[in-house]
């Protein structure tokens, strides 16, 4: 990444920082961060940049800076610092094209989730919550000198609770030796349905889902919740995008056509995001910019259905064109919210996010405090690769449990619970710990390689939400 701040402050390259940021708030952007984020205390290695440009940016754009910084190292983006190079147009291109990718990215990821409300500032570095993510966290060791595949560093996981593991001996022994602090809910559910002593509120339901359910919805996440009137993240910069799975599959690339419209046409120019198959792109010159369907699902990061949740005013905007949540996943959150609904209510679900994760991504710890309710449970479905969920308590500094997810498993959160801070720092891709076998016997035929191909190394999240 060219972002590393000059020892003594270059004036050219602070312009161009200035010109980049600029175009970001040109494409509105920023805007998600606007009302939810504050300009806070700097850490170390973001300081430097800010003292660099800071005559020239507004908080939100020093704000947004720091936290694509800040981002970048975390996905290990940033190179060690080296001298600043020399200005030149490419130099510029590559600047503004890198920091506008990671600025989108960041809106894409749901920053305010990414860093809670407290914004990214050295405290949170240190709390309770953060240091159990880093525990937690996808690190490679850093063994320059070795040719062979980098290595995932090993993690201890003795202290993870295992529901799995919980239900099967449950199931065996029918009740005797359940964990200390875990029990087993009395109610009418067909599985186990497990609670945490100290977190009243919070539900576990191991393998709820069958392996059929669990391939429906993983296609449904891939080919018809990314489809408008549903938002995406690629929504803030190439805008509404069709079929996109189906694009990936057929290898295809979205173009940005540039069209100069006809004298008395509102704008001089347009622009407008197309498929094309790559003889169509290699015999077309009036192309600008181009990006595969494939890189474009690798980076897809979350889709919204139903209501749609307005980042900018961390609302919902029930005014923004949207679908009813689909029947069949009603039916299913209103059975599997079941077990934490007050006696004789029924779960009425009106939204949902798809988060979708690939080796390396996490979700820092957040609250989801939107919905007018929080008596009502969000219904959160695991899919793909097992995962490392965090429930910690109502501040960061309260130190967090950490449970397995796998694909199957239901978490209910409920009333108090939906007080408590909660991410995933981690998935697990490789082979021994994804735990997919199932996933994969099922996506073994020919039409389902797609899907295979992507689930081997992904997680899908489905939360879904009653709003009002
Ligand atoms: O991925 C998960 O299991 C948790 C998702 C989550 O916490 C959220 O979307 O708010």
């Amino acid at each position: 990444m060219l972002i590393s701040a000059p020892k003594n402050g270059g004036e050219t390259l602070q312009e161009v920082c200035f010109c980049v940021i600029n175009s970001c708030e040109m494409t509105k952007l920023p805007l998600r961060c606007r009302a939810s984020t504050q300009v806070r205390t700097l850490t170390p290695t973001t300081a430097p940049i800010l003292r660099w440009t800071s005559p020239l940016l507004s908080n939100v754009t020093r704000f947004l800076l720091c936290s694509a910084i800040a981002h970048a190292r975390r996905r290990r983006l940033s190179r060690p610092p080296s001298p600043s190079p020399p200005v030149t147009p490419a130099v510029f291109v590559s600047f503004a094209h890198h920091i506008f990718t990671i600025v989108s990215d960041l809106c894409c990821q749901r920053i305010h989730q990414m860093y809670g409300s407290d914004g990214v500032n050295e405290d949170s570095e240190r709390t309770a919550f953060r240091k159990t993510e880093k525990k937690y966290k996808l690190y490679y060791d850093n063994n320059k000198s070795s040719k062979k595949k980098k290595k995932p560093r090993p993690v201890d996981l003795s202290e993870v609770i295992d529901f799995k593991s919980v239900s099967e001996s449950f199931t065996r022994n029918n009740d005797v030796h359940l964990p200390i602090g875990v029990s087993k809910l009395e109610c009418q559910f067909d599985r186990p349905v497990f609670s945490l002593d100290k977190c009243p509120g919070f539900y576990f339901i191991p393998e709820a889902l069958s392996i059929e359910e669990q391939c429906r919805w993983i296609k449904e996440s891939l080919v018809s919740f990314p489809q408008p009137p549903n938002r995406t993240n690629h929504n803030a910069v190439h805008g509404a995008i069709h079929d996109l799975f189906n694009a990936a599959k057929d290898k295809r690339v979205l173009v940005e056509e540039e069209k100069i419209l006809l004298p008395g046409e509102e704008d001089a120019h347009t622009h407008k995001w197309e498929w094309a198959t790559c003889d169509e792109l290699s015999g077309n010159t009036n192309t600008s910019k181009s990006i595969s369907a494939s890189v474009l699902l690798r980076k897809l990061r979350w889709s919204t259905l139903g209501l749609q949740f307005d980042w900018s005013k961390r609302s919902y905007n029930v005014s923004l064109p949207h679908n009813k949540i689909p029947d069949a996943l009603s039916q299913l959150a209103k059975k599997m919210a079941s077990p934490a609904m007050p006696v004789g209510e029924e779960f009425q679900p009106e939204a949902a996010i798809v988060n979708y994760f690939a080796s390396g991504d996490m979700l820092g710890g957040h609250l989801d405090d939107m919905e007018a309710d929080w008596s009502k449970p969000i219904v959160s479905m695991s899919l793909g690769c097992k995962a490392i969920f965090l429930l910690g308590g109502k501040s960061r500094n309260d130190e967090p449990l950490a449970m397995f997810l796998r694909s199957g498993d239901i978490v209910l959160m409920a009333g108090e619970a939906r007080e408590r801070f909660h991410g995933i720092p981690r998935i697990f891709t490789d082979t021994e710990n994804a735990e997919i076998d199932c996933l994969e016997k099922h996506f073994s035929g020919e039409d389902d390689t797609c899907y295979l191909e992507y689930i081997k190394t992904s997680r899908i999240n489905i939360n879904i939400r009653q709003v009002y």
